[in-house]
């Protein structure tokens, strides 16, 4: 006997509603929800083979714990045990930094992911974070958190009303977008141009997005802050700058325009490989049109310069009037925001509150640059201490951090290293105690992160899909006892974590005057909480003290847990509205177009104005049916045009004496590595690409379909050096490599 049942999809940012068919414990069909409130039945090749993601069978279904060097079958308790035996001792003898924490990708598509690291890390103390933000969106935090004093505020470009987008280093047919939540990505971009709006896409590959394109702008690697720099500076200069409504809440944009002074059209073109012509056409237009959005992600983040793009993206919207209005860049309202405070001014952001031991990186929102991990762990200095112990959550830095053979070894040299993941995968092969969560449809979810950025305000959640197997642990008890063992409270009920951070919360939230419970007493509020469990309450607790929530009673008709669930396809909360100035976190109480951070990083763009390299460059790609390096494992998705080869212009292919589908060596800093040559000229000349999360043939990993076809690991050209200095980020796009025929 079949069933259905409704999934949030957390395979990437979409969040498409799905309806699984089941049986027993088993997913056997995936199909769009149609009644879904946001994503309407949308449903990608991803998505669709939602069940056998679910089903692999080599995902871990029990803890494994390294005895005699072998990892093996244990109990949760024996893991558990190894865990609190393992940690606890390094912690007393080193002091807090030697343990490390690394948080990867899905923790962003988690609920465990959502409410529990942020208790870790206070429990641990350590300033040993590093995340995969500091190989994606760290640059989009920073000119955020100087811009608008908080480093979450991210602008959405309001992809369904918008007349005008100018999409930089995107390719959502591909991503299904980031940063931009917004299921059918695809569709949505076609009805904007339905509606008779116009779509720009800067990318130096002619990628399925580019394709869709009025204009399709084939920019040099690297250079687009040297083009959105002349495009504002065409503004200043052609008198197009006009911030309308936002203009009270701006300052320093004179500032701005003296800066930008130099940046003329004509001085960057050469960088970009633009002509000048086509950057005034762009401004121009931008400035023409009724509404635009001005959109930026990886190409744009990962890159030398990806700060200074980052904050140009905003500035260009600024700049347009656009910021913070339909049809423009708006910030969402997520359901589980804080209680929106009166605006006024805040603390602001600060970086560089520390540095890292070894290469003194300054710190970018607590976090240190993943790309010095491994010098973290396997270089001694004069002061401090290396990290000696690691506790990575969903994260395979071995493959999607730069020069991942350094930080195998590294990882092998480590005391104690713990892993959650569902895999036994390059980075997890190291743990001394792998911690598997269930499968997704054993898990319940809730958006905290992609509700705060999607193109509509909804709220959707859904329990498990499938009851729990026997001898499963959720991945929310995985971490609150995870909390427990490293905190010295190894052993007591994982429910005192969720209790704790329901008193914090509660605790501050009575004492805050604009809070709809100030006053009241917290223990009153907590009894009344409803939910399964634990995470479920907390789920509670947010929604209720929430933009949008009950206050316990003080809006009676407002979001509750309870009310969640009596709307199983989710509650649509209509769409993104202006909300300046209340978000704004400066000193100032505005937003500071030109922070001082920013303003002394411009001589280095300056600088490359002059600079044409020579040589081939690097950038990355993603395909529809793969996500980052760990769904090379399901045969559903592997194959066809799916694969790990680098991608080379006509031009470049001749030059070098390269044929369509023989053996190329590519070498960059990091090292080299030997792929087959796919002779394209959707790539531009001077330019040549390789996806990312491949190299899946390293000994002692349980991956068995994805071993057989294993690519090569793209990072290992890069040696971890090349950083945008504001935020820390890897530059993994415009990389100088060499690439020759090998024999
Ligand atoms: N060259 C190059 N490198 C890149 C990129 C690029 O464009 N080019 N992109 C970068 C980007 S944007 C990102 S986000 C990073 C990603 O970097 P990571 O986060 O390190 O890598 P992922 O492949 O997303 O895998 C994360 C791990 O989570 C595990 N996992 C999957 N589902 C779950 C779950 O439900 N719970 C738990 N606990 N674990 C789970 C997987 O098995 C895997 O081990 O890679 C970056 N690396
Ligand atoms: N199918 C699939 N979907 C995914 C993922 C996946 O791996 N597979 N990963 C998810 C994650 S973690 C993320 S962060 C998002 C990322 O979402 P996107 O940012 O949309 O990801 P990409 O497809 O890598 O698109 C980046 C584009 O930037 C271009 N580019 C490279 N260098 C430059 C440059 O210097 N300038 C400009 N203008 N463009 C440049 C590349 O050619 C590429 O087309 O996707 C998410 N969704
Ligand atoms: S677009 Fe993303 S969220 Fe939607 S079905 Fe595909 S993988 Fe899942
Ligand atoms: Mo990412």
């Amino acid at each position: 006997m079949s069933r259905t049942a409704l999934r949030i999809c957390p395979l990437c940012e979409a969040t498409c509603g799905l309806t699984l068919t089941v049986e027993g414990t088993r997913v056997t069909g995936a199909r769009g929800d149609r009644d879904d409130v946001f994503s309407k039945g949308f449903i990608c090749p991803k998505g669709a083979a939602f069940g056998a993601v679910d089903g692999d069978p080599d995902r871990l279904r029990t803890p494994l714990v390294r005895r005699d060097g072998e990892l093996r079958e244990a109990t949760w308790q024996e893991a558990f045990d190894a865990v609190a035996a393992g940690i606890r001792p390094v912690v007393e003898r080193y002091g807090p930094h030697s343990v490390g924490v690394v948080l990867g990708n899905p923790n962003v598509h988690t609920m465990a992911g959502g409410l529990y690291p942020p208790l870790l890390l206070a429990g641990l103390g350590t300033r040993s974070l590093f995340t995969a933000s500091t190989v994606d969106q760290m640059p989009k935090h920073v000119s955020s958190g100087l811009l608008y004093g908080d480093a979450g505020a991210i602008p959405v470009p309001d992809l369904d009303r918008t007349d005008h987008l100018l999409l930089i280093g995107a390719n959502p047919l591909e991503s299904n977008g980031s940063l931009c939540t917004a299921p059918d990505f695809p569709g949505r971009l076609k009805a904007l141009k339905a509606r008779g709006g116009t779509l720009t896409v800067v990318d130096p590959r002619r990628t399925r997005t580019a394709k869709l394109a009025d204009r399709h702008v084939a920019v040099r690697p690297g250079a687009d802050a040297l083009l959105l720099a002349a495009m504002a500076q065409v503004l200043f200069e052609e008198d197009l700058a006009d911030l309308g409504a936002l203009a009270p809440h701006v300052e320093g944009v004179e500032e701005l325009r003296a800066a930008l002074a130099d940046f003329t059209p004509d001085a960057v073109a050469g960088a970009c490989d633009v002509d000048a012509g086509t950057i005034r056409a762009l401004a121009r237009e931008l400035a023409a049109a009724p509404t635009a959005a001005v959109y930026g992600r990886i190409g744009s983040c990962t890159v030398a310069f990806g700060t200074l793009a980052s904050w140009l993206v905003d500035v260009l919207n600024v700049l347009t009037g656009n910021l913070d209005r339909p049809g423009g860049a708006l910030f969402p309202q997520s359901a589980t925001d804080r209680t929106p405070r009166p605006a006024g001014p805040g603390h602001g952001f600060r970086l560089g509150r520390w540095h890292s031991r070894v290469s003194r990186h300054p710190e970018a929102k607590g976090e240190l640059p993943v790309s010095a991990l491994a010098e973290e762990i396997d270089t001694l200095t004069e002061e401090g201490e290396p990290v000696r112990v690691l506790v990575a959550i969903a994260a395979n830095p071995v493959l999607s951090a730069p020069d991942g053979d350094r930080l195998d070894k590294a990882l092998g040299s480590l005391d104690f290293m713990v892993s959650v993941d569902p895999y036994l995968n390059e980075t997890s092969r190291h743990a001394h105690v792998v911690l598997p969560p269930p499968p997704p449809a054993q898990s319940p979810h809730y958006d905290f992160a992609f509700n705060a950025l999607a193109v509509r305000n909804q709220v959707r959640y859904t329990r498990p899909a499938v009851e729990p197997e026997p001898g499963r642990m959720a991945e929310t008890e995985i971490l609150a006892r995870l909390i427990l063992a490293v905190t010295g409270m190894h052993g007591a009920d994982p429910a005192a974590v969720d209790d704790l951070a329901i008193g914090q919360t509660l605790g501050k939230a009575v004492r805050e005057a604009h809070s709809p419970v100030y006053g009241r007493d917290p223990g009153e509020l907590a009894a009344r909480l409803t939910g399964v469990s634990g995470p479920e309450r907390r789920l509670d607790l947010m929604l209720r003290l929430g933009p949008y929530g009950d206050g316990f009673g003080a809006r009676p008709d407002g979001l509750s847990l309870e009310r969640l669930l009596a709307h199983p396809h989710g509650i649509d909360l209509g769409p993104l509205r202006p909300r300046l100035p209340q978000p704004l976190k400066t000193p100032s109480g505005k937003i500071e177009l030109l922070p001082r951070p920013i303003a002394d990083d411009l001589p280095r763009l300056r600088t490359a104005m002059r600079e044409r390299p020579a040589g081939l460059v690097l950038v990355g790609r993603r395909h529809l049916r793969s996500n980052n390096s760990w769904m090379h494992n399901v045969p559903a998705l592997t194959g066809g045009s799916n694969r790990c080869t680098l991608h080379i212009n006509p031009q470049d292919a001749e030059r070098l004496g390269v044929r369509d589908g023989a053996a190329v060596r590519v070498t960059g800093a990091g090292g080299e590595v030997t792929v087959p040559a796919e002779v394209t000229d959707a790539v531009r000349v001077g330019v040549v690409s390789l996806p990312h999360g491949w190299g899946h043939d390293r000994p002692g990993t349980r991956l068995g379909h994805a071993s057989a076809d294993p690519g090569v690991n793209v990072n290992q050209l890069l040696d971890g050096s090349l950083l945008d200095p504001l935020s820390g980020n890897a530059v993994l796009n415009g990389v100088p490599v060499e690439v020759d025929a090998a024999s």
